[in-house]
């Protein structure tokens, strides 16, 4: 077996190491075992977001630019562990974004997949590829790559939601096209519901073809109807020690992940029930939606209340304590990970240890 010793400098290795280093060269047993670790060693760190925090600066940001200057206005939720990079974890991009009472965001398209999980707010839209969707706190929605995607807001309150993207993936595999629409915003082509009706309901129309691809043809997953799955499930009384009762966001065409490169899921943890702890290989961001608790995340506790946001970095050990019922909403780049056989997981508990 390797050990993870790196071998000792000498004066003739370091002078080589200086001559080589002029070609372009360098030696991989100095770097071996970062190249290739026991296990992940993510720069990621974990963090939390309070939504009390948060909110003042993203509404006080209203007052500084609009959204239609800003094309997206967004405050991004840096990982302390990768300032500068605009990530939250290693491949997955997270910011608040804001659209005020009148305003509208245009329409744009990038082959970044976005999701939206709605913070705060009532009844604004955002159109995908020609299909207007009204957007309620909870709402799980979804813009698959390259389709064109605008924000408005007719309601009469502030429209707050999380973003999450896979842009530092796309960042990494240099796999990022994007183009505008002049600074308009799309006339809706279909009715407000249509998608949902149509494929999200345990029915598809007779004749489809899964022209949609990789990503789910459901792009708005309402939280009262999540809401009421996890209500309903509760009553089977099946919890997981690690999980509570969790469940993934799927493409009802395919039983697959909701999108190809973010893995969603939402999670009931019942007053009282202490997870056991657990840890996997893909960095976690959660949201709370309902509740209140505390999770302990390698080591650190973190107290979580509605609207604040926290990630666990790979292979993280964490557990979480609901204070009251809650339900947690979560994303992650498992179905990467998952396609190329590369995602693990480890649980501490009876069946685990
Ligand atoms: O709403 O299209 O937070 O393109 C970052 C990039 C949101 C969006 C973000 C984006 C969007």
């Amino acid at each position: 077996m390797s050990t993870q010793a790196t071998p000792s400098n000498t004066e003739a290795r370091r002078a080589f190491y200086e001559r080589i280093d002029r070609h372009h060269l360098t030696p991989l047993w100095e770097s071996l075992h970062a190249l290739v670790p026991l296990h992940p060693q993510s720069r990621a760190l974990p963090a939390l977001w309070r939504y009390a925090d948060v909110r003042p600066f993203v509404l006080e940001s209203a007052g500084l630019i609009t959204a239609q200057e800003a094309e997206r206005r967004v405050l991004v939720l840096e990982n302390p562990g990768l300032r500068g990079q605009s990530s939250i974890t290693q491949t997955l991009y997270a910011g608040i974004q804001l659209v005020m009472p009148g305003e509208t965001a245009p329409s744009h398209r990038h082959t970044q997949s976005a999701l939206r999980f709605v913070l705060e707010g009532n009844g604004a839209y955002t159109t995908v590829d020609g299909e207007r969707t009204l957007m309620q706190p909870g709402d799980f929605v979804i813009t698959p790559s390259w389709t064109p995607h605008d924000h408005g807001n007719a309601s009469d309150a502030p429209m707050i939601w999380l973003d999450g993207l896979d842009i530092p993936l796309l960042r990494f595999l240099d796999a990022g096209f994007a183009e505008g629409f002049g600074g308009r915003i799309q006339q809706p082509e279909r009715p407000v519901g249509d998608a949902l009706a149509r494929y999200g309901s345990g029915l598809l129309p007779v004749d489809y073809d899964g022209r949609h691809g990789v990503t789910s043809p459901v792009f708005n997953y309402p939280y009262a109807r999540t809401r009421e799955v996890l209500e309903q499930l509760r009553r089977a009384e099946q919890w997981d020690a690690c999980h509570g009762l969790k469940l993934r966001y799927t493409n009802p065409v395919t039983g697959g992940f909701a999108m190809p490169t973010i893995g969603a899921f939402v999670q009931l943890l019942p007053q009282g029930f202490e997870t056991a702890p657990y840890r996997s290989s893909d960095g976690t961001v959660y949201v709370c939606v309902e509740g209140s608790g505390e999770s302990v995340v390698g080591g650190e506790r973190y107290r979580w209340g509605p609207r604040d946001v926290f990630v666990v970095p790979s292979w993280t050990t964490h557990h979480h304590r609901p204070a009251a019922d809650a339900v947690l909403f979560s994303f992650s780049d498992r179905p990467v990970q998952a396609a190329f056989g590369l995602w693990r997981e480890e649980r501490f508990d009876q069946e685990g240890a």
